[in-house]
């Protein structure tokens, strides 16, 4: 039984040269996680269900909890001294932590502090999703833009928080493997639940709102066509599994196999999706477990991003799905 806290020191071994900065951010973001996790879980009765009465810079109602999960990872990582800035999905230009201590850290991180809160009033799966990048402006002075827009190929680290049935904590760094951690809410503990986690090659589930079928390109009408298809009349060859929430759904194939597609559509050329704190820190997950992650035309990674929010066409999963889907399907 090994915490996030003592895994994350134990890593440092297999890299002399780090500093540590990586792994007490990834500690912080821990930290914030358990915060967040005791407010889900506690959001009926201590009235922090429902909308905020605001309207956020994706032009979506901000529910109570957003705000608050939002608020919570900020406020750790601005007293860390690990984090020189954030961007996040609830505001609309970055968040520069301007001061002595934070000019000089390394690292800044972009955020979905909570994502799927859609589901929050009826207990449905929820999360967090962040992505890591190293600083290209000169330590010792405020964070600037071009520290976030870099492409997805340039993270260092990423991971997610799945608020579900237990709380799951995985994270990965560019040179090494994706691993799990498990919340023992008695304790506070993060302990270490699925390491080296891989995504199979193959699978029986496809993530895909079919409110969407008839808004979507024909090739990926045809994919999903043959998702469905059944050569005996019997069952068609994938089960169809939506969570609302793209942590759950990811988290499911990153166990079991299958695809997610949130596809671009004609209301939304460029889809829903965020590319810079859903996207690519899923795509370098993916990456990392075996799997493949696209916008229907070049890897997610690959996007030079130009602006902050930006959003991306997705197509994420097994090899193999994958593999069919853009060889017969896509490009
Ligand atoms: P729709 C949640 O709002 C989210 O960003 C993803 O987590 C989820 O997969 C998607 O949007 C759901 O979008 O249009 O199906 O409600």
């Amino acid at each position: 039984m090994i915490t996030l806290d003592e895994f994350t020191i134990q890593q440092l071994r297999n890299y002399p040269q780090a500093t540590g900065e990586l792994s007490g951010l990834l500690r912080g973001i821990g930290l914030a996680a358990k915060m967040v996790s005791k407010q889900v879980n506690m959001a009926a009765i201590a009235d922090i269900i429902g909308e905020q009465g605001e309207t956020n810079v994706q032009g979506e109602a901000v529910q109570k909890l957003d705000a608050l999960a939002n608020q919570t990872f900020i406020k750790v990582l601005r007293n860390s001294i690990y984090c020189a800035g954030v961007v996040s999905e609830e505001n609309d230009d970055i968040i520069v932590f301007d001061d002595a201590k934070n000019n000089h850290s390394k690292y800044v991180v972009l955020m979905d502090p909570l994502d799927g809160s859609g589901n929050i009033d009826a207990s449905m799966p929820i999360g967090t999703i962040f992505s890591v990048y190293r600083r290209v402006s000169p330590l010792g002075s405020p964070c600037t833009m071009e520290d976030f827009l870099q492409k997805g190929d340039n993270q260092f680290a990423a991971g997610y928080v799945l608020y579900g049935s237990s709380t799951i904590f995985v994270y990965g760094t560019k040179r090494h493997s994706v691993n799990g951690f498990t919340l023992d809410n008695s304790l506070g503990e993060f302990y270490l639940s699925h390491p080296k986690m891989t995504i199979p090659a193959a699978g029986k589930t496809f993530s895909f709102d079919y409110k969407y079928y008839h808004c979507v390109d024909e090739p990926v009408r045809k994919f999903l066509d043959a998702c469905n298809y059944s050569d005996n009349g019997k069952d068609g060859r994938f089960s169809c599994r939506n969570a609302g929430c793209m942590v759950a759904d990811m988290h499911r194939i990153f166990l079991h196999g299958g695809i997610f597609l949130y596809p671009a559509r004609k209301d939304k050329p460029y889809g829903k999706l965020r590319l810079m704190y859903e996207c690519n820190p899923m795509a370098f997950l993916t990456e990392l477990c075996g799997g493949n992650a696209t916008d229907g035309m070049q890897r997610i990674m690959d996007i030079a991003p130009d602006h902050i929010h930006e959003r991306s066409p997705v197509f994420i999963g097994s090899k193999k799905i994958m593999e069919e889907l853009t060889l017969q399907h896509l490009i």
